[in-house]
């Protein structure tokens, strides 16, 4: 048995679990410092076992247990319980005494705002009862619920409902991390849905009485995900009933229990007085996630949890799928590939940097990260980018076929691909073993009218991938006349060499190369190359994508010249910008993204890229002297602009509004800065929805003029969790460097910082770790602000500490003062006494 000193966990170690189990009885009655759980499951022996039976269970009262109804007394430790057991197949029952009210990590079954609910992903189910809790076990469940609640909730479809008692069946087999409960005084927003074969589905949305108004939004993009899923992938729904549950305090956005989704309320509720255009996005999008789930990660499930980039991956590429669908493709991309930019780039330059699988974990819930979803979501995209949309279909389809109802692994995957295609897929597999993000450097030859493009790739050696080799790369290529007349349409270069040269013949004149159009691999393009290339680009190219990255480009080099000698910003730039904004024939989503600066990260990342020290006070204000550039720049247009964004018509979140709104609220910032505050305090004061009111908001804040309106803000807002949350975050979002952290540590003072809520821990300290320059001032206030509060944290929810830890995963590009500064801080966590695993893994990885 497992001792209790923290144990690393190794992918070859894995050995299949010795027992089947051929069902499931569970009995819950609720109470919430003594809620008894009685099981009674049964177990077969496969002919390989060792006999060696070992179930999990962690913070259990063991009341009694039995074999074949006689009494056993299992040895017990603080990992689970071992016990003798016969030979042949045999009825395990035990009954367990578990306490939800005082379980504050909301990891297992807990309460929030008085109502009983659980999460089990990835190893919360061993809090419940004693279990094989891991993804290949795989079991049918029924569950009885007692309790003085009139909603009780679980898995499947629903058995009998009485007064206080409700029994759930599950008929397809799971593993116990999908396994749910919910119990608690909740209201219906109820509708339903004929699945294509003629099922009639219920649906029902569960929220706290009082959020009935939030819910029609969520209801409706269910109901598109599972059209969606039956006309994209064919896939429908399985069971007569699914239910969503919207929670307030809930670690993580969303989770996919079989039939019974359980949401963070601010991943479902929805309503335009109280969310902005992003909120409803990320309603849709997550709803769509976990609903696409119930194929993706429940039927085809994760043999162990190295295996979760196998249900993550694909669910995340699905979901990016279904919202390109919905809304605008190129939109969706740009704004993927910011976020994968910011968030998995970072890691995978860092500390904290693994394989989309990795081999090794302390604790699993430290891996739900970025490169495991979303360039395990890459990953797809590629696969799909090399083999064609129509061996992709052919592929998922006997995917679905060959792997239904089993626990599988990333090699299961990738030989449905081989299977349906003839590739052999075993170079593509490094992009699931090799961490790092490869360097892409691209040179061009032009010789009687042949036209070569040479590309080298470069994959950094790191202490997970030492030895790295080169990767299979679909690098999307077009070529632009100098005329600005595409000569050559897009199509995929397979990179898979560490040097390898393309040709084009035929040309009349040299062109211009668009490469990896679409951003069709997650890897880092080195090209230096001229400006003049960017700006031609800007102006011509006609994938959305690249146009969008070569503003982008631009603006980075102005920036760092900026930053590096004092340079002005760059005209050449800012003319081609000017030119975007204005061209009304672009969607104002496209537009408002072309106006977007890079992110101070991110231009932070660029310069210690190259070997540089970055500044972040410098980064600061090269941004601010930017922004005001844009102001003067654009004086001219911007009345323009922002009375034609504005929407005339009743609000709705759909892509075209939200577009509109998104451009008019970028130039709302800039002319406050020519005209002074008047026209955002207008906006404020008569916004009937909540991205105009939050926009003009964050537009005062930043110009100092934000006093008055965020009073009357909190007054009219102050008994909506989900919208205080906002004003806690912009607090502090929009607060100068040297200010953020006395506003982050006035706000812990505010009586409604519940920190024990993770969305309101969140918008403090969320907002704190994303203000670059406010969480690296020269002080280290920042610092210490974050560590004293996650020293706090830590003994009362793991979870959230250990992800939050992330905020110091760049301290090592800093000068050698916020070096020192930083590395005092995390010595101080890690000398914590007692330090949860979750947290000191991170910091161990992190501190190095
Ligand atoms: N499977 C969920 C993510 C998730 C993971 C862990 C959780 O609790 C610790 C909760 C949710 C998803 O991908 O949406
Ligand atoms: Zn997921």
């Amino acid at each position: 048995m497992r001792d209790a000193a923290p144990q690393t966990v190794y992918l070859k170690d894995y050995k299949p679990f010795g027992y089947d189990i051929d069902s499931v009885q569970l009995d819950f009655d609720l109470s919430p410092h003594a809620t008894r759980v009685k099981s009674r499951i049964a177990f077969r022996p496969k002919p390989t076992s060792d006999r060696r039976f070992f179930l999990h269970g962690e913070q259990l009262k063991l009341i009694a247990a039995r074999i074949d109804g006689a009494p056993v007394t299992p040895q017990v430790n603080a990992q689970g319980l071992m016990c003798d057991v016969p030979d042949g197949p045999f009825i395990w029952e035990a009954e367990v005494e578990i306490d939800p009210a005082n379980n504050t990590a909301l990891e297992g079954l807990y309460m929030s705002g008085g109502m009983y609910c659980t999460q089990c992903e990835a190893e919360g189910f061993r809090k419940i009862t004693y279990y094989p809790d891991r993804p290949d076990v795989m079991s049918v469940f029924t569950v009885r619920i007692n309790g003085p609640h009139p909603v009780l909730l679980s898995n499947g479809n629903p058995v009998s409902q009485a007064d206080g008692v409700a029994e759930w069946h599950d008929p397809w087999p799971k593993p116990a991390y999908l396994f749910a409960l919910v119990a608690g005084d909740l209201v219906a927003h109820a509708d339903e849905f004929t699945t294509k074969s003629g099922r009639k589905v219920d649906l029902n949305l569960y929220v706290r009485p009082g959020d009935e108004g939030k819910c029609a939004f969520g209801m409706q993009a269910l109901k598109d995900s599972m059209k969606w899923d039956e006309a994209v992938y064919g896939r429908e729904y399985d069971l007569d009933i699914f239910n969503i549950v919207a929670v307030d305090d809930f670690n993580m956005g969303a989770m996919e229990n079989k039939g019974l989704n359980v949401f963070n309320s601010s991943a479902v509720l929805a309503s335009p007085e109280t969310s902005t255009d992003m909120n409803f996005q990320r309603v849709e999008a997550i709803i769509a996630h976990e609903y696409f789930h119930n194929w993706t990660g429940n039927r085809i499930t994760c043999r162990d949890w190295f295996q979760l980039c196998l249900k993550e991956g694909l669910t995340v590429y699905r979901d990016s799928q279904f919202t390109s669908d919905m809304r605008s493709a190129a939109v969706k991309r740009i704004g993927d590939v910011i976020d994968l930019r910011a968030r998995q780039f970072a890691e995978d330059q860092g500390p904290l940097s693994h394989p989309v699988r990795p081999e090794s974990f302390q604790e699993i819930n430290n891996f739900y990260t970025a490169t495991v979803y979303e360039k395990g979501s890459e990953v797809i995209g590629m696969l799909r980018r090399l083999v064609g949309a129509q061996a992709y279909a052919e592929a998922l389809d006997l995917y679905f076929e060959r792997h239904d109802g089993q626990a599988c692994t990333i090699e299961d995957w990738l030989k449905v691909f081989e299977d349906t295609t003839g590739r052999d897929l075993g170079q593509f597999k490094r992009w699931y073993s090799q961490a790092g993000t490869p360097r892409i450097k691209v040179e061009d030859n032009w010789n009687s009218n042949t036209y070569t493009l040479t590309f080298t790739q470069h994959l950094k050696p790191s202490a997970t991938t030492p030895d790295p080799k080169p990767q299979v790369i679909p690098i999307v290529t077009g070529l632009l006349a100098p005329s600005g007349q595409e000569v050559v349409a897009s199509r995929v270069l397979e990179l898979t060499e560490a040097q390898q040269s393309f040709t084009f013949e035929g040309l009349t004149e040299r062109p211009v190369p668009s490469v990896l159009r679409g951003f069709s691999a997650p890897v880092i393009l080195e090209n230096k190359r001229a400006q003049e290339h960017a700006a031609f680009l800007l102006a011509h190219d006609t994938d959305p994508f690249n146009r969008w990255e070569a503003g982008r480009e631009l603006a980075r080099d102005s920036l760092l010249a900026m930053i590096r000698s004092g340079a002005a910003p760059d005209l050449g730039y800012l003319d081609g910008l000017a030119k975007v904004l204005s061209d009304t024939t672009l969607d104002p989503a496209y537009r408002a993204l072309m106006l977007a600066l890079p992110g101070q990260t991110d231009i932070a990342t660029a310069l210690h890229d190259v070997g540089e020290t970055p500044d972040p006070d410098a980064i600061w204000s090269a941004h601010e002297t930017m922004i005001e550039a844009q102001a003067t720049h654009f004086a001219e247009l911007l009345p323009a602009l922002f009375a034609q964004n504005q929407v005339r018509e009743a609000y709705r979140p759909n892509a075209a509004q939200s577009g509109q709104r998104s451009l008019a609220n970028a130039v709302l910032r800039l002319l406050c800065l020519n005209d002074g505050p008047d026209r955002a305090q207008a906006q404020f004061d008569t916004a009937d929805n909540m991205t105009q009111q939050l926009a003009a908001l964050a537009v005062l804040l930043r110009a100092n003029a934000g006093k008055d309106a965020l009073q009357s803000f909190e007054t009219q807002w102050k008994s909506d969790r989900l919208v205080m949350d906002k004003w806690f975050g912009l607090q502090v979002m929009q607060a100068a460097p040297a200010d953020v952290a006395e506003t982050a540590q006035a706000l812990t003072q505010h009586p409604d910082f519940n920190w024990k809520n993770p969305n309101r821990f969140r918008a403090v300290f969320g907002s704190l770790a994303a203000h670059h320059a406010g969480l690296n001032s020269a002080d280290g206030a920042g610092y210490k602000l974050l560590a004293d509060w996650l020293i706090k944290l830590d003994p009362v929810n793991p979870q959230t500490t250990a992800r939050m830890c992330a905020a110091f995963q760049t301290w090592r590009r800093y000068d050698a003062e916020r070096q020192a500064l930083c590395a005092t801080q995390l010595d101080r966590i890690l000398a914590v006494p007692d330090l949860s695993r979750d947290t000191s893994e991170m910091l161990e990885r992190i501190r190095g």
